[in-house]
């Protein structure tokens, strides 16, 4: 299999998380020459985006969630879902409730990085919408240290890669620690980097952002 992807890429880095954790044998590599708009790359992924896996028998895979859900289906074990029902219909709430309430106020805050064309409304909503957001990820939370209990799951493929750049943005935006007032997901926060596989994946995304920023 091949996944192409690129390290800042929460979307990516959220595959990245199931192929480390399953132990699975995959080429990781960026977009091809010509990028992700070019011709090759859309008759892959018409979107024009990473990740894309390429499967082993050559087909190709957009979407993230698709992604690591067909790695459960295709690779069961290690299993990254939950055994019961109630807690895989809670992993899948956790990884959605992230996606959607702290997602989206973020891609508000990435539109507003450049100081010169920063609309300090704007900038104050969307934090204020992203501590809610966190608000709601940790209510659904289980006791730990992992987003559920103590095995890794999918909640924390989704989790882990947007947590990483909540602390991005309370860097960019002056505003510290953003996890801080929420006592579980500080606490997620900090084992994360401790964590071999998430650690991991957050050091690509961690060199992703400097490569990023050096232009
Ligand atoms: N919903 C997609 C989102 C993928 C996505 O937006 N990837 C970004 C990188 S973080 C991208 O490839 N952007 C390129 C572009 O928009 O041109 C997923 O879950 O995989």
């Amino acid at each position: 299999m091949k996944l192409y992807s690129l390290g800042l890429s929460p979307f990516a880095a959220r595959v990245r998380i199931s192929i480390y954790a399953k132990g699975l044998d995959v080429e990781i590599v960026p977009p091809p020459e010509g990028g992700m708009k070019s011709p090759e790359y859309l008759g892959l992924n018409p979107m024009g985006r990473v990740p894309v896996l390429i499967t082993d028998e050559g087909h190709p895979i957009p979407e993230s969630e698709t992604i690591v859900e067909y790695l459960e289906d295709r690779f069961p074990s290690p299993s990254l879902r939950p055994a019961s029902p109630e807690d895989k219909a809670r992993a899948r709430l956790i990884a959605r409730v992230d996606e959607i309430y702290v997602g989206q106020p973020m891609i508000t805050l990435f539109g507003q990085f450049d100081p010169a064309k920063r609309d300090a409304a704007v900038v104050d909503q969307a934090l204020l919408k992203l501590d809610e957001g966190l608000s709601y990820v940790e209510r659904f939370m289980g006791p730990g240290p992992y987003a559920l209990g103590d095995k890794l799951t999918t909640a924390d493929c989704q989790l882990t890669p947007n947590l990483f750049f909540v602390g991005v943005l309370g860097q960019t935006f002056g505003r510290g620690d953003l996890l801080e007032p929420h006592d579980r997901l500080a606490a997620y926060g900090r084992m994360m980097r401790e964590e071999p596989v998430l650690g991991r994946v957050l050091g690509e995304m961690a060199e992703g952002l400097k490569a990023f920023r050096r232009g």
